[in-house]
């Protein structure tokens, strides 16, 4: 509904946090690096060629029987949060790996299996709400491990079939995180820019129907449809602010003027070579709070929300570098709002 729009378009600051199994590397195994490239971080599970050790995709789908995070406090992050003044939370329930942060009935996959067994997403979407902060579920489409998946489009009546599946299982999924969890906000979508994805429009737009129907309020950013329809709704942008290993890019705002008359959020993350946790920094190019700020203002100032990543380490805590951000962030938002 419009009163949905009207909170989100008053939100200014969000989080985003990702967290999930590529937490345990930190981007590297072994003392072996994955840096750089499209293997950073949480797409880890992608490295290829010499760097990479023997066998890794089968070892990187078992680390989830050593996920037992010991430090996590979910009402310490959403502290840290309002204390940086965030109004708004997206969570990783699921990224590109497949992994489900909650006990999902639809796949093996899942939080229940590791020796921490408890539901994550209901403990954040919990601490945070307690904080008054909303909650936004972040779900990528695309699954790596997933054989049903394609990424390509589906051509024989085989490939067919298993894609029919897939979109039964997506569908099932979505469902059952809306069940679980009746008050958060919206959902985040991602991994939706495959052909076989774009080709599943009727799929997307009778899916949403269908949400909003169980949900009335629900918002749907535009990775999920995909179309024009989708980014009128809410437009929900990676790369708006440019290359984020190298920083980003200054443009005025007439640069996005195709922004006008739209809701939209930008994303910004603070490990310096991806999403989720890295352990090793060194060399690479490091946001401050200065460089943070401008982009929070560049983006109220065009009616957008900024969105700051945090990639919280296997034990649940926030990297230094983040912990000083949030605070630094926090006390600005204080002094001059
Ligand atoms: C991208 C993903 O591939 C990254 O891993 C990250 O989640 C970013 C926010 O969106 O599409």
């Amino acid at each position: 509904t419009d009163d949905a729009m009207e909170r989100f378009r008053r939100y200014g600051l969000g989080q985003f946090i990702h967290w999930g199994l590529y937490a345990i590397p930190g981007n590297e195994w072994e003392g072996v690096s994955a840096r750089g490239g499209a293997a950073a971080s949480e797409w880890i599970r992608a490295w290829r060629g010499p760097t990479a050790p023997k066998d890794w995709i089968k070892t990187y789908d078992n680390l989830y029987k050593q996920f037992n995070p010991k430090d996590f406090d979910a009402k310490r992050w959403a502290k840290q949060a309002k204390a940086m003044g965030a109004k708004y939370v997206i969570f990783t329930t699921k990224h590109h790996d497949g992994f489900a942060m909650w006990p999902s009935k639809f796949t093996e996959y899942n939080i229940s299996h590791t020796p921490y067994k408890k539901d994550i997403v209901k403990e954040v979407v919990d601490a945070y709400e307690a904080e008054g902060i909303d909650v936004f579920l972040y779900f990528s489409v695309l699954e790596w491990n997933n054989p049903n998946y394609m990424s390509g489009e589906p051509k024989t009546a085989e490939e067919k079939k298993r894609f029919a599946k897939f979109l039964a299982y997506t569908r099932n999924q979505l469902l059952e995180l809306l069940e679980n969890y009746p008050t958060i906000k919206g959902f985040w979508f991602d991994g939706t820019w495959d052909r076989s994805w774009i080709q599943a429009a009727e799929f997307t737009y009778n899916l949403e129907k269908e949400l909003r129907s169980k949900h009335p309020g629900l918002i749907i950013g535009s990775r999920f449809r995909n179309d024009e329809y989708g980014k009128r709704h809410f437009d929900s942008n990676g790369q708006l602010l440019g290359d984020y290993e190298q920083g980003w890019e200054r443009k005025l705002p007439a640069e996005y003027s195709w922004l006008d008359g739209n809701d939209w959020d930008a994303v910004m993350t603070i490990p310096p070579n991806g999403w989720g946790y890295m352990k090793d920094w060194s060399g690479l190019y490091t946001k401050d709070s200065y460089d943070l700020l401008d982009m929070l203002l560049h983006c109220v100032s065009m009616n957008g929300n900024f969105v700051l990543n945090f990639g919280p380490d296997a034990a649940g805590n926030m990297h230094p570098q983040e912990d000083k951000i949030a605070a630094e962030i926090g006390d600005w938002l204080t002094v001059n709002q």
